[in-house]
């Protein structure tokens, strides 16, 4: 069949008040560009004109400033689910103007399908190519693209050329069939390939081809600074220790990372201590350190959602593709993500925390327990089921004023059940075997800034040795109640809770 060529604006026309909109990527990789900017448009003329105008966002992560930035701009975003990045965004989520779902993202597909986010009834899927019978070559991200395809009533299709054709091949696109029917996803080892290179449609349903040449819109990364360098040497001589205690094996285990500066300082330092073997990924974000460090010969493989990498790294990558072509693999995030693979797989996961209590319950999403951060992401997709699951942060945030060691989380995303290890810049707490006592000792003592370590001895000793999870209710969040009304977590006075 042969496709109709349309401009965004006139896709974006397309799209009614109230629509419920399926979208391609994973975090700015991949996602739709030219038909969001048209949409935020026609959004902005029907408010000057009196007329409501908003639809509801179904993505695979957090997307470019083209799609969260300029839709939260022109009030034109009902309800979005899930995480994000965008500083917009999260300022209208905390304003209260967005309802703002935050699913795991493993799990976004298969609510997708179960019905539980309602019907969508456009796609908007990037596509660095798309044959006559329906098949669609994804660009630089897996996300939930095949189930919004599949689900949908009607797809447009962004083909991008600022993404090369030497992108075909390199996904692996396969979804699960539902209960009662569904079976285990057959990966046994990072490396395999389960599915097709394409998404397949049905070509009737593509009312329109949007040629487009837009680049993804990258974030770039803070250079690694002493703090992020040492949590990362922290991380690195923790997995060499436990690899001669032959808790790792020697062929080492596949490691999953999370998105930001501190992720990326973490891999950079991975890859630089040689004690560690080269090593595989079973993991959702690639950024610039594994390209690099795949380079080097110190990464061999990398299963992951998408290829959340700068501009510059992406051109390389697409003009190196005979190298890389057997070295990397994009999944959808439910693959990507898929509990089940990451349990088999034995995957070690390091993700990046807000703050940690003294007992190893994480807070990923929320600052000071009610501002909405990014979300929760693939965090915990990996955590619950890691052979080793790791959270890292700086021991302190702004400058000090903020200890990220509490005594008792603000908000709750990964709790102590699960959480192995806390690693800061100050050290490393091994949480695995421990009482929830013995895990507050390893973690002041290990990880708390020096500024903040009597302070948490002496919350712990207020909360006495009774009881499974000491705490003095009363003061629990005490740290926070000094940030919130003298700016500084230190100026907590544990005695004005006992008066
Ligand atoms: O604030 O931007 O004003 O400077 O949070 O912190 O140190 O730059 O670290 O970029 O690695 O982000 C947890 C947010 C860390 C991220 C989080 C402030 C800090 C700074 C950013 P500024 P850094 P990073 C993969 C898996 C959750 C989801 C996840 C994240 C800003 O890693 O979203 O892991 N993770 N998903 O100053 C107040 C505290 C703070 C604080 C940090 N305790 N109180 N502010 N900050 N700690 C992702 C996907 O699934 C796609």
């Amino acid at each position: 069949m042969s496709f109709t060529y349309i401009s965004a604006a006139e896709a974006a026309s397309f799209i009614k008040d109230g629509d419920i909109l399926g979208l391609s990527g994973f975090t700015p990789a991949g996602t739709p560009k030219a038909v969001t900017m048209g949409l935020a448009k026609i959004a902005e003329e029907e408010h000057r004109n009196g007329r409501p105008f908003q639809v509801s966002l179904l993505t695979g992560a957090s997307t470019g400033d083209s799609c969260d930035g300029v839709l939260t701009r022109a009030q034109a975003i009902r309800y979005r689910a899930p995480y994000t990045t965008n500083s917009d965004f999260r300022k209208a989520v905390n304003n209260g103007e967005i309802a703002y779902n935050d699913i795991h993202l493993s799990q976004v597909a298969q609510e997708i399908r179960y019905g539980f986010l309602g019907k969508i009834r456009v796609a908007i899927v990037e596509a660095c190519e798309v044959t006559p019978d329906g098949k669609i070559y994804l660009t630089a991200a897996g996300g939930i693209t095949p189930t919004v395809c599949n689900q949908a009533d009607h797809i447009i299709v962004e083909l991008n050329s600022a993404h090369s054709k030497n992108m075909m091949g390199l996904h692996d696109v396969y979804e699960p069939l539902d209960p009662p029917y569904r079976r285990e996803i057959p990966i046994y080892k990072p490396n395999d390939r389960i599915g097709q290179p394409y998404v397949q449609v049905d070509p009737k349903k593509i009312i329109g081809i949007v040629e487009t040449n837009l680049k993804d819109e990258a974030r770039a990364f803070a250079e690694a600074d002493p703090v992020t360098d040492k949590i990362g040497q922290n991380v690195a001589d923790f997995l060499a220790a436990d690899m001669r205690r032959g808790i790792i094996p020697a062929s080492f285990l596949p490691l999953q990372s999370g998105v930001g500066n501190i992720a990326n300082a973490v891999l950079g330092a991975l890859g630089r201590d040689k004690t560690i073997p080269a090593f595989q990924m079973y993991t959702e974000v690639i950024q610039d350190s594994v390209i690099d460090l795949m380079r080097e010969g110190r990464i061999k493989f990398g299963s992951t959602c998408s290829l959340s990498v700068t501009n510059e790294c992406l051109d390389s990558i697409y003009d190196d593709m005979d190298f890389f072509r057997d070295k990397l693999v994009l999944r959808p995030s439910e693959i990507s993500n898929h509990p089940e693979v990451a349990r088999r797989l034995g995957i070690v996961s390091i993700n990046t925390a807000i703050e940690a209590d003294i007992y190893g319950n994480i807070n990923s999403t929320h600052i000071t327990g009610t501002k909405m951060m990014n979300g929760i992401g693939g965090s915990g997709d990996f955590t619950r089921n890691a052979y080793i699951s790791i959270f890292t942060c700086p021991s302190i945030a702004k400058g000090g004023k903020i200890s990220s060691i509490v005594p008792m989380v603000s908000h709750h995303d990964h709790n102590e059940h699960s959480v192995n290890i806390v690693i800061t810049e100050q050290g490393v707490a091994d949480l695995r075997g421990k009482s929830p006592k013995q895990r507050a000792e390893a973690i002041i003592e290990n990880c708390a800034h020096p500024d903040y370590k009597q302070l948490l001895w002496d919350y712990l000793k207020l909360a006495g040795n009774k009881n499974q999870t000491p705490h003095f209710m009363q003061a629990a969040l005490g740290m926070h109640v000094a940030l919130s009304e003298k700016g500084d977590m230190r100026e907590v006075n544990w005695a004005d809770y006992t008066k």
